[in-house]
């Protein structure tokens, strides 16, 4: 992996000193000594140009001071965003979550944590977002399907949550369980997948900082159709691994078995790191398609190792045959 792959090409929101050095760029943010020009360029500028529906109750959060926090490139348009979605309980065309996930009831919410911890309880809403300050971080979506997306999530890390509820010597692997209610999710009629959509991940990485407790988006609360109100976001997973609407967080000895690997394990592995180099049976993984830039069905966009946040994550995997664990 050359650190070539890492740079994107510039946008035009892209200040040049920045761009030309995004290791420094990096280094500057997660000692938290980025002068302010550099410090509030991307997020501002950018959200400027993409605002939120400007609909929901705002959710502000500082500049992200995780490396690999904010991306360089331009965010997806918010439009875009919320009404091209994966939420198969509000159905499997990409614009059924937007029509029918109005039903979905947000409040109240609680979040039970369980398992393998010192300090198992059940949170409600107000406390998770009261938690920890939250952050605005910038990440790449990139789906399975072969499309991505630039997200302004808001949140903060998984770890800060972990970290409160003292996970004991057996808890190596978390179990993440999402909402099913089949009066409020049409989508729960089909069989597309067995409900309820259930996601894992490995300790070490749901304590890695990228990896994201989000209650909002474009500094707005969450839409219900993207995973209201609190979701996972795995900026180096395939999309499906962040898995929306949570309603159960449980530690555990022994490795989870997701949904999607139920559905068809020759297909989705437990790891589904993004890796061009390990095609998905059906389809080349190795380029992408970003939605709002030209060309609808061409997938013209190199996908990156790890969807780009290798420098961040690839020691997780040290030793690892990734072909194997996909
Ligand atoms: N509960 C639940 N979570 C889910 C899904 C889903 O169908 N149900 N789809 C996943 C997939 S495949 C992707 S690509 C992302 C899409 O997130 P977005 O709609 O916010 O872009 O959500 C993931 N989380
Ligand atoms: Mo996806």
């Amino acid at each position: 992996m050359s650190s070539k792959n890492l740079i994107i090409p510039a946008s035009e929101i892209t200040p040049q000193a920045a761009y030309e050095d995004r290791r420094q760029w990096l280094r500057l943010m997660a000692s938290g000594a980025a002068g302010t020009a550099l410090a509030t360029w991307a997020g501002r500028e950018a959200l400027a140009q993409t605002p939120g529906g400007g609909k929901l109750a705002k959710l502000p959060g500082a500049r992200s001071a995780v490396a690999g926090g904010l991306v360089l490139e331009k965010p997806t348009s918010y439009q875009d965003a919320s009404s091209y979605n994966n939420y198969y309980e509000f159905g499997t065309d990409k614009a059924d979550p937007a029509r029918t996930a109005g039903t979905l009831k947000t409040k109240p919410w609680t979040v039970s944590v369980e398992g393998e911890v010192g300090k198992p309880g059940v949170f409600d809403l107000d406390s998770l977002l009261k938690l920890s300050p939250m952050e605005e971080r910038i990440y790449r979506l990139r789906c399975v399907e072969g499309w991505s997306m630039v997200i302004p999530w808001v949140g903060y890390s998984l770890a800060e949550l972990i970290k409160k509820v003292e996970p004991n010597s057996k808890a190596k692997f978390i179990e993440f369980t999402t909402l099913a209610d089949k009066a409020q999710m049409p989508g729960l009629r089909g069989g597309s997948l067995d409900w309820p959509y259930v996601e894992g991940l490995r300790i070490d990485e749901a304590m890695h900082p990228l990896t994201l407790l989000a209650f909002g988006m474009y500094g707005e609360v969450l839409p219900n159709q993207n995973g209201a109100p609190v979701r996972l976001v795995v900026p180096w997973k395939y999309g499906f691994k962040s898995a929306k609407s949570l309603v159960k967080i449980r530690f555990v000895e022994k490795q989870p078995t997701s949904s999607w690997t139920k559905a068809a394990q020759q297909e989705y592995g437990f790891y589904s790191n993004v890796n061009p180099q390990v095609d998905h049976p059906r389809w080349s993984q190795a380029t992408e398609r970003r939605i709002g830039e030209d060309g609808l069905f061409a997938k013209k966009r190199p996908t990156l190792m790890f969807n780009g946040y290798a420098e961040q994550v690839s020691s997780l995997y040290a030793g690892m045959d990734l072909k194997r664990n996909f």
